[in-house]
């Protein structure tokens, strides 16, 4: 009881990353919106209700290839010390490993061995500004990590390649923890990791299995045919769903990042709902939004995604919070599932 009452009362911290807040550039044609600058993009966030950001290294360093190590480190210090100024809190630093010309076909999977070399050096790199900065979260989604054609690398090998980049990770810092972000597609044509069920297998045959989990994304479930609420259950299971990226897919073609539960009001719900069962959040995890405005949206509009996609999420908690229980039982009991589909409907209807 004192649990379900904590519960209640519990509000969610919301992270999204400077990302987020895009151009409109997308394969077929260049930026359509102005940029923002990074410093004002900072300003907005608490005034937009979110109080985590999310950084990849170069957002948080830019430039970084061009600096020393400890040219990165005084820069990620002074960023550390804004974000304190701005009452934020940093949730996680990914590698940007699938820009650099040098992981053209992979970074720790790379045929190349300087390749490989350059991935682990900027993985350690991650691990340095993310120490800096506040936080033990490095992100690791393996863009580039699998093949364009599957006889282009050697997969069984490239498995003990990614095992080796975890454990390096995990060995330049004993606080350091690894939350692998899987996703089965784009931009290669298979990635490795396709699934949260892959990373947490990779997780358990680390050197410190209690420092590795994942991030689980909607869009990036819906790409691999899954669930996603069943994703999350299942990383939540083993303890290990340490962060988010909610968002909406509408079916298997390139990732579109829409609004949480603008796609499948439903399937929105059901993550709420294995959310807030689990507690997550109670453990400082927060709600990441990895969410992309439409290339037609005006600049002075281009952040109303991420201010809905949150609001979507707390309407939904409402729902999760006020379904009716006692009733659900009874239906599931009753094996009455078409009384309990009529249920799940009617309540996100808001019929009476
Ligand atoms: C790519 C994706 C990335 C990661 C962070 O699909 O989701 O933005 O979330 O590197
Ligand atoms: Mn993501």
């Amino acid at each position: 009881m004192a649990r379900l009452k904590r519960q209640r009362g519990r509000r969610y911290c919301f992270s999204f990353g400077p990302w987020n807040i895009s151009e409109g550039a997308d394969p077929f044609g260049p930026p359509a919106r102005k940029p923002i600058p990074f410093a004002k993009k900072l300003k907005m966030y608490k005034k937009m209700g979110f109080d985590g950001i999310q950084f990849h290294d170069d957002d948080a360093v830019p430039d970084l290839d061009a600096l020393s190590t400890q040219a990165v480190g005084k820069r990620a210090a002074q960023l550390g010390k804004i974000l304190d100024d701005e009452g934020l809190v940093p949730e996680f630093v990914a590698p940007r490993l699938w820009e650099n010309p040098k992981t053209i076909d992979g970074g720790f999977t790379a045929n190349s061995a300087s390749a490989r070399r350059y991935a682990l050096d900027r993985a350690r790199l991650t691990v340095d500004i993310a120490v800096e900065l506040g936080t033990r979260n490095v992100v690791l989604w393996l863009a580039r990590e699998g093949t364009y054609l599957r006889e282009a690398k050697n997969a069984r090998e490239a498995h003990d390649r990614l095992l080796h980049a975890i454990n390096t990770i995990l060995g330049h810092h004993p606080e350091i923890r690894v939350l692998i972000e899987p996703k089965p597609n784009e931009p290669m044509d298979h990635a490795y990791l396709p699934t949260i069920g892959h990373a947490i297998a990779m997780a358990y045959r680390s050197d410190d299995p209690t420092r590795v989990g994942g991030l689980i994304e909607t869009a990036h479930a819906v790409l691999a045919g899954l669930d996603p609420s069943d994703e999350m259950a299942f990383a939540l299971h083993h303890g290990k769903l340490w962060s988010v990226h909610l968002n909406d897919q509408n079916g298997l073609k390139y990732d579109q990042d829409r609004n949480f539960a603008a796609v499948d009001l439903r399937r929105a719900f059901n993550q709420v709902r294995v959310l807030e069962e689990a507690g997550y959040g109670q453990d400082g995890e927060m709600i990441g939004l990895d969410v992309k405005t439409f290339r037609t949206q005006k600049l002075t509009d281009s952040t109303a995604h991420l201010v809905n996609s949150k609001r979507f999420f707390e309407l939904l908690v409402e729902k999760v919070r006020t379904f009716n229980r006692k009733k659900e039982a009874q239906l599931i009991a009753d094996c009455n599932y078409e009384g309990l589909e009529r249920m799940v409907i009617e309540h996100l209807l808001g019929a009476r």
